[in-house]
C-alpha cells in the first residue's frame, strides 16, 4: 500500500482530496463494508484502457450514497487486487474515527472548577468506574478539595463523593488505581500554609484511603508521608500503581513516587527538588519510611529544571519502574526488589523545550511523562511504554518510547498524534492506560490541531500493534474556550480494561464554568474496531 493511501486511512480529509475525476467508465463492482453497526459502500470501476492503474468510485455511507455517486472520483496507483481491502480500510478507519461516543458528564451541577482528573476501572467488575479529581470552594469545604467519583454502571451515571478531611486542608493532585482483588485506592495531597511567610497552620502530606466497595466508602486516610507543623519540605504530585502482575512476588503491593521540594517554588540556587517513594505491603494500613529515589535532583522553581511527573508502574515480574521529567530529560529508574532500592538515574532520552509550556488560555500546561506496562498475555506482554509531549518539532507533539528489555534500550520516539508535521498546532496534558486485559496502548490528550487561539478539543490516541501505529479518534466532546482565569489543573486521565477505554477530562461547559466528563469508547479487544 502506497504511503499516501496510509496517510488518506488516517485522515478522512486527504483521502478525499486524493481523489480524482475520471473519463472511462466500464466494469463496476460493489462492496459494502461494515464499520460498527454502519455499512459503508465501495464501488470499484474497471477500465479495460487503463488496467494497471485500478480506478475506484469511493466509499461512503447508505446515507451519503446518493451524494457521492455523482462525483466520478478514482483512487490512482493502487493494483485491483488490493483495491477492495484498501477501500474497506480507508471506510473502516475514517468512519471509526469520526463516529461519536457516548460523553458523559461526571461532575454534578453544583461542582465548582473541578481540574486535575484521574479514573480507574475495577477489574474485577468493569462496570464500575471510581474516578477522582479537586474541586474549589465547593461549600461547605472553603478549599481546594478532592473529591471520588463512582460509576456502577460502566461510566453512564456518576455519583460525587467528597473525600474526608477532618483538619480542614487543602487537597488535590489526585490520583487513583485499582488492584486486581478490586480495592481501589485514592492518593492526594494533604497542605496548608504554603507560599505563607508565617502561617498560622502549616502542614504538608500526601494521604491515601481505600476502598473495597467499589468507592462508595473509604478508610479513614493514611499518610505516605506528612509533616506536621511545616510545609518544607513540600511533599508533590504523587503517582500510584498497584502491583496486579500476576508472576509477582509483590503482588498487591502499593506503590507512590512523587516530588519532594525543600520549598515549593523559589528560586533559591541552594534549593532542590527529588523524587522520592514509598510502598505500602498491607493494602495501604502503613506505608514504608519514603526514601529519595533521584540521583540528580532539579530546581524548586516547578518548571522545566524541576524533577517532575513520576508515574510508577510495575512490570510482569513485579518489577517497578519510575519515569520522570527534570533538567537531564526523561529519566529511568529500576527496582528488582519490590520498591526496596533502585538502580542508578539513567537518562532516557532528551525532552526538547522541557516539560513546561505555555499554551494560550492555561496559567500552565506541561507534557510530564506517564509510564504503563503491558500485563497482558498478548505478544507485547512486559512491554514497558513511557508517554509524554515536547517541542522537538517546533510545536509540542505528543510521543510514546517502548522497552522490551526492561528499560535498558529504547525504541525511537513514536508521534502519537497525527496532524501534519510541525503545523505549528498544540497537544498538552498527556495520559496513558495500557489495556491488562489486550495489552492495547490507550492515550488521551487535549488537542488543538484544528482549531484557533485558546480553543480546544480532546483526542483518543489507540494502538494496538505493541506501540508501533495509532490510530487517533475525536473525542466528541463540544470544542470549548480555555480561560486563562480558571485553574485547569495539570493533567488528564484513561482507563483501559478489556477494550473499554474511557477518558476521562476537565473542559468549560456552560456558563464558561469548568466541569468533568468521560467519553466511553467500547472496542473490540485487541482491535480498532468500535462496537459503542
Ligand atoms: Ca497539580
Ligand atoms: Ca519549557
Ligand atoms: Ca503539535
Amino acid at each position: 500500500m502506497s504511503l499516501d493511501l496510509m496517510a488518506a486511512a488516517k485522515q478522512p480529509s486527504i483521502f478525499a482530496a486524493s481523489f480524482r475525476s475520471m473519463n472511462s467508465w466500464a466494469d463496476q463492482r460493489l462492496s459494502i463494508a461494515l464499520a460498527g453497526n454502519e455499512p459503508y459502500i465501495c464501488v470499484e470501476e474497471f477500465s479495460s484502457d487503463m488496467p494497471d492503474t485500478g480506478i475506484f468510485c469511493g466509499c461512503s455511507s447508505l446515507v451519503r450514497w446518493n451524494e457521492l455517486s455523482q462525483q466520478n472520483q478514482r483512487l490512482p496507483f493502487v493494483k485491483p487486487l488490493q483495491r477492495c481491502l484498501v477501500m474497506a480500510l480507508i471506510c473502516v478507519c475514517s468512519s471509526s474515527m469520526t463516529r461519536a461516543q457516548q460523553v458523559v458528564r461526571v461532575t454534578d451541577a453544583d461542582a465548582i472548577n473541578p481540574a486535575e482528573v484521574s479514573i480507574a476501572i475495577n477489574p474485577k467488575n468493569p462496570d464500575n468506574i471510581v474516578a477522582a479529581s479537586f474541586q474549589t470552594g465547593r461549600p461547605p469545604r472553603p478549599r481546594s478539595a478532592s473529591y471520588n467519583y463512582v460509576s456502577m454502571d460502566g461510566g453512564k451515571t456518576w455519583k460525587s463523593i467528597p473525600v474526608e478531611d477532618p483538619k480542614s486542608l487543602t487537597q488535590g493532585d489526585d490520583a487513583v488505581y485499582f488492584g486486581n482483588d478490586g480495592a481501589a485506592y485514592h492518593a492526594h495531597l494533604s497542605f496548608v500554609g504554603i507560599r505563607v511567610a508565617r502561617p498560622q497552620r502549616a502542614e504538608s502530606g500526601i494521604l491515601v484511603e481505600a476502598s473495597r466497595d467499589g468507592g462508595l466508602t473509604w478508610n479513614e486516610s493514611v499518610p505516605t508521608i506528612n509533616h506536621i507543623n511545616s510545609v518544607t519540605p513540600f511533599e508533590d504530585k504523587p503517582g500510584i500503581v498497584i502491583d496486579n502482575a500476576a508472576d509477582s512476588r509483590h503482588k498487591g503491593s502499593v506503590y507512590l513516587a512523587w516530588t519532594r521540594f525543600d520549598v515549593y517554588g523559589v528560586s533559591d540556587p541552594e534549593c532542590h527538588s527529588q523524587v522520592y517513594f514509598s510502598r505500602s505491603i498491607d493494602g495501604g494500613k502503613t506505608f514504608s519510611m519514603p526514601f529519595r529515589i533521584s540521583d540528580t535532583g532539579g530546581d524548586c522553581r516547578d518548571s522545566d529544571n524541576t524533577v517532575e511527573g513520576a508515574v510508577p508502574a510495575v512490570g510482569p515480574k513485579g518489577e517497578v519502574y519510575v519515569v520522570w521529567a527534570g533538567p537531564l530529560g526523561l529519566i529511568f529508574k529500576k527496582s528488582l526488589d519490590g520498591g526496596l532500592t533502585f538502580s542508578k538515574d539513567k537518562v532516557m532520552g532528551p525532552m526538547p523545550g522541557g516539560w513546561d509550556f505555555s499554551v494560550e488560555g492555561l496559567d500552565r500546561a506541561n507534557g510530564m511523562p506517564v509510564t504503563a506496562v503491558d500485563l497482558s498475555s498478548g505478544p507485547n506482554k512486559g512491554t514497558l511504554y513511557v508517554n509524554w509531549i515536547d517541542a522537538r518539532n517546533g510545536d509540542p507533539d505528543v510521543f510514546m518510547s517502548s522497552s522490551r528489555d526492561g528499560g535498558e534500550t529504547w525504541s525511537a520516539p513514536v508521534r502519537v498524534n497525527d496532524d501534519p508535521l510541525k503545523n505549528g498546532k498544540v497537544q498538552f496534558f498527556t495520559w496513558m492506560s495500557v489495556d491488562p486485559s489486550d495489552g492495547s496502548v490507550n492515550i488521551v490528550f487535549y488537542d488543538r490541531r484544528d482549531t484557533e487561539g485558546a480553543q480546544t478539543k480532546l483526542t483518543l490516541a489507540r494502538s494496538v500493534d505493541g506501540g508501533h501505529t495509532f490510530v487517533n479518534y475525536q473525542i466528541s466532546q463540544a470544542p470549548f474556550v480555555c480561560d486563562p482565569k480558571v485553574f485547569f489543573g495539570d493533567y488528564s486521565g484513561i482507563s483501559a480494561y478489556d477494550g473499554r477505554v474511557v477518558p476521562i477530562f476537565m473542559h468549560f461547559a456552560e456558563d464558561r464554568k469548568l466541569a468533568v466528563s468521560v467519553a466511553l469508547f467500547h472496542f473490540k479487544p485487541g482491535t480498532q474496531n468500535r462496537i459503542d
